[in-house]
């Protein structure tokens, strides 16, 4: 029988281990239950990540970083498959890696954890000056805009850290992280609030788990695309390759909406100034058919995704809607917000 190997990622100062560790056994499971013969092992692994503990995400730079240990050790065989929070994941791939499955999407929005104290309250009805914790650009502009009243500071460590920090002290009113990861945990009885898009729209890939592979590997690429789900293929590839054509990586204030009805599939997206004072937002819509006749692509992947068993005419008009969405706002003047939120954010 195969020996399946995949690490526990531990990437940002150990920000999210526990939660690594939760999302790679859940990943085992299902291929467990799939492929009862196959041997699997767990390999814990520390990154750079743990080496810059106090370092806002969003300052460290680019995500390759996190991932590049990991791709080292699929490189050498040393394990054959990686799992990560989608939205940890570059848009472009280092060459002979791939997302071998991308598995159905938790609640992709962002939700409020109160205080305490302020049990009962949303971000609406906090009292003014409240100071919100979250480190995300994306969560701060949007919020900063549409919550005048409140205050935005940085929030570091890992999640039972930022719990901690926000319960027994007074620092913060409330925090603000992803549902999925907080469901992940098991502490969906602190969400006091999910917020919607007219609040608050996600980041790209948000709630998503995806699974890299070495893209040559035709083996392990067949028995994990087993795990794709066909729907949340179609959103992410949209996703990745709006942000891909904005040149985002996860330190821009760059969100997005997407759907997925009677095969129409739709993308909200916009680009914020890191107070949320700029800011453009977009929609648009593609059939995803599968009947629909559109240019057959010769690239496999699609913004780093390898999908065999969802209809490539799809997949091609998903990537497709991304890029003409990215552009309809670089004409409307994305690229200088970017910009401008990028030497910000550097010069903090
Ligand atoms: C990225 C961001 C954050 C993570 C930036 C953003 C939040 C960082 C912070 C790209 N990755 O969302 O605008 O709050 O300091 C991360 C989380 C998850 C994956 C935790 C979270 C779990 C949810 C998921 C960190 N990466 O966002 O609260 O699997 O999507």
């Amino acid at each position: 029988s195969l020996v399946i190997r995949s690490f526990i990622q531990k990437y940002n100062g150990s920000l999210f281990n526990v939660l690594a560790r939760i999302q790679t056994d859940y990943v085992a499971e299902k291929l467990k239950t799939l492929y009862p013969d196959v041997l699997l092992e767990i390999v814990a692994m520390s990154t750079i990540g743990d080496k810059i503990l106090d370092t806002a995400l969003s300052k460290i730079g680019e995500k390759s970083l996190f991932t590049k240990e990991l791709e080292n050790a699929l490189e050498r065989n040393e394990v054959d498959l990686v799992v990560h929070s989608l939205k940890d994941l570059p848009t472009t791939l280092p060459n002979g890696f791939t997302i071998g499955a991308v598995l159905q999407r938790e609640s992709p929005h962002d939700a409020v954890v109160l205080h305490p104290k302020n049990s009962g309250l949303t971000l609406d009805t906090l009292p003014d000056g409240s100071v919100i914790g979250t480190s995300s650009l994306r969560r701060a502009a949007q919020l900063k805009k549409k919550f005048p009243h409140l205050e935005f500071k940085d929030i570091r460590g890992n999640l039972n850290t930022r719990l901690k920090k926000l319960d027994e002290k007074e620092d913060y009113a409330a925090i603000i992280l992803a549902a999925a990861g907080l469901k992940r945990m098991g502490w969906e009885a602190r969400v006091s609030q999910v917020l919607g898009p007219e609040d608050c729209m996600y980041a790209v890939g948000q709630g998503a788990l995806a699974v890299e592979v070495r893209a040559r590997d035709c083996d392990i690429l067949g028995m994990v695309s087993t795990l794709h789900h066909s729907e949340t293929v179609l959103r992410c590839i949209a996703e990745r390759a709006f942000l891909r054509r904005l040149e985002g990586g996860c330190s821009v204030p760059v969100a997005v909406n997407t759907e997925v009805k009677d095969s129409v599939l739709s993308l909200t997206g916009a680009v914020y100034s890191l107070d949320g004072a700029d800011s453009l937002k977009e929609a648009m819509e593609t059939s995803v058919d599968s009947g629909n006749k559109v240019e057959e692509s010769a690239d496999i992947q699609h913004v780093g995704v390898t999908a065999h068993n969802v209809p490539q005419c799809a997949q091609v008009a998903a990537e497709k809607l991304g890029v003409d969405l990215a552009d309809l706002l670089l004409s409307k003047g994305a690229m200088e917000i970017l910009t401008t939120a990028r030497k910000l954010n550097d010069a903090r």
